[in-house]
């Protein structure tokens, strides 16, 4: 029987702002992820206008990994970790975004982290723009709603190509590039494209318009990237959702096929160079992007990417009714609960089969390998008074989306390079700015109000992957 091939890439993701604190330190600047709140699963993220006084801002010290890493790296060895996927905070290296010269002590910290995992023989594995775009930028520009935005992404990348480029091979351009699929949603619309919803009345615009110029920046950091090293892997990086339709009912069908366009068509235009039929209809018919020269077209056709980095942990039921399909106002409105799924504690559906589907379809679609960089249980940990934690839930969260894996490796004949399960170390959730939303081998002891001696222990599950990394995927 076929497996897991040989380097395949084990390990396990984080995003700097989740995890580094230190949030002023060393000249860094504030970044969007400086002024979101702390909220619970009810109660949203506050994003505020800047830093305000007495407000809880749980990424300014996150799990303090910026004085840490050692330690954690240590313990990702010791798991047997072959990556690491981390981001390069954007506002430690141009602290407000539209900086001419980088910040030196910002750019010798990622010296030193890429330094440290390579001792180990871990290859990092970066995401250029992980919903940390400055703030400053939000607030002069208002982030990627500005052509100008392009160039200040651009050569915040080259920096990082030119000084990163003997250390590090594996590059993503924007983090779930396609999250913002759903317009409505303030907190994805700041964390990817910088934008402030209330400053606008027209979301669905301004995020196709921002969007744009974000596939123009990425795609001219891709070529920019491969002519500084040819070697360079360039991913798009989307969050994966399979969408299904609620019956066989053939309206359900068609509005599945829908909704899928819709959040994929960011990694069409990244692979295949230029805009998919049903987009570009779309956006024509309903004036979305008023700003798109032949210029853009050309440099979107030179700076396709090479592989298809994704996040999985949900698949979506959609269903027809009430719905004009010809006239969707938000994709969320047609999402209902799928019967035979069950949910975690914060409503996301659980479907490893869904995984296998995703390998299958992206396959299908993009022709290219594909790389889970992550997938992960949310949940909470208890801790037991000899200090262990019998995390058995999320083994077998993470066991039966690796036994879909592998079958897709395996009889479906899915390229697949590599696997980084989400948040390896417990870290602060993006969604909800919670602690306790957990997702770690690694127990970090911190709570939501941010009190804790912030130290490090391994999960039941910490040993069950050294295993897997072990066998190679043999042993789930
Ligand atoms: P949290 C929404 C839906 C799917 C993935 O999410 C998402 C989000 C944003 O919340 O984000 C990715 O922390 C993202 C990570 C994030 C992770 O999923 O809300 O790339 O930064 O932490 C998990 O539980």
């Amino acid at each position: 029987m076929n497996n897991f091939k040989r380097g395949f890439l084990w390990g396990g993701a984080v995003a700097a702002h989740q995890v580094e604190g230190a949030w002023q330190k060393d000249g860094k600047g504030i970044s969007v992820a400086d002024v979101m709140t702390a909220g619970t699963n009810d109660i949203s993220r506050e994003i505020t206008k800047g830093v305000l006084p007495n407000k809880n801002y749980p990424n300014h010290d996150a799990i303090d990994f910026y004085e840490r890493y050692k330690e954690d790296i240590a313990l990702f060895a010791e798991m047997g970790f072959k990556c690491f996927r981390t981001s390069i905070a954007w506002s430690r290296i141009f602290p407000n975004g539209d900086d001419e010269k980088p910040n030196e002590a910002g750019l010798r910290f990622y010296d030193d982290l890429f330094d440290e995992c390579l001792k180990y023989g871990i290859e990092p594995v970066i995401t250029l723009s992980h919903f940390e775009i400055p703030w400053h930028l939000v607030e002069k520009y208002n982030g990627f709603a500005n052509r100008k935005t392009i160039d200040f992404f651009v050569h915040f990348a080259v920096t990082c190509f030119e000084r990163y480029k003997n250390k590090v091979k594996y590059w993503m351009t924007f983090n779930e590039i396609n999250n913002q699929a759903d317009f409505n949603n303030d907190i994805s619309m700041v964390t990817n494209s910088g934008l402030l919803l209330d400053d606008y009345n027209n979301n669905e615009a301004e995020m196709y318009q921002s969007a744009h110029y974000e596939l123009v920046a990425s795609a001219l950091a891709v070529k920019k990237g491969k002519k500084i090293n040819s070697e360079f892997m360039m991913g798009a990086m989307i969050s994966y959702i399979p969408v299904y339709p609620v019956s066989s009912d053939p309206q359900d069908m068609l509005l599945a096929q829908k909704f899928n366009q819709r959040r994929l068509w960011f990694s069409d235009v990244q692979v295949w160079g230029e805009y998919p039929k049903e987009t570009e209809n779309y956006t024509e018919q309903n004036n979305l992007i008023s700003d798109i020269t032949e210029e853009d077209r050309v440099i979107l056709k030179e700076g396709t990417v090479d592989y298809i980095g994704f996040s999985y942990y949900q698949s979506m039921t959609v269903s027809a009714k009430n719905v004009n399909i010809d006239q969707i106002k938000s994709p969320m409105e047609m999402v209902v609960k799928n019967p035979h799924l069950k949910i975690n504690e914060w409503g996301w559906s659980i479907d490893p089969l869904g995984l296998r589907y995703g390998l299958n379809e992206l396959t299908d679609r993009y022709h290219l390998p594909l790389f889970i960089v992550e997938n992960g249980l949310g949940a909470i940990d208890k801790v037991e008074n000899d200090g262990s934690i019998h995390d058995l839930y999320r083994i077998d969260y993470l066991r039966k989306h690796l036994q879909e894996a592998k079958k897709a490796v395996t009889f479906d004949g899915v390229d697949l390079i590599g696997y980084t399960s989400w948040g390896c170390i417990d870290l602060v959730s993006a969604g909800t700015g919670q602690m306790s939303k957990r997702y770690g081998f690694i127990y970090v002891d911190k709570d939501d109000k941010g009190n804790g001696t912030l130290e490090r222990s391994k999960k039941d599950s910490f040993y069950w992957y050294q295993r897997v990394i072990q066998t190679n995927g043999k042993e789930l």
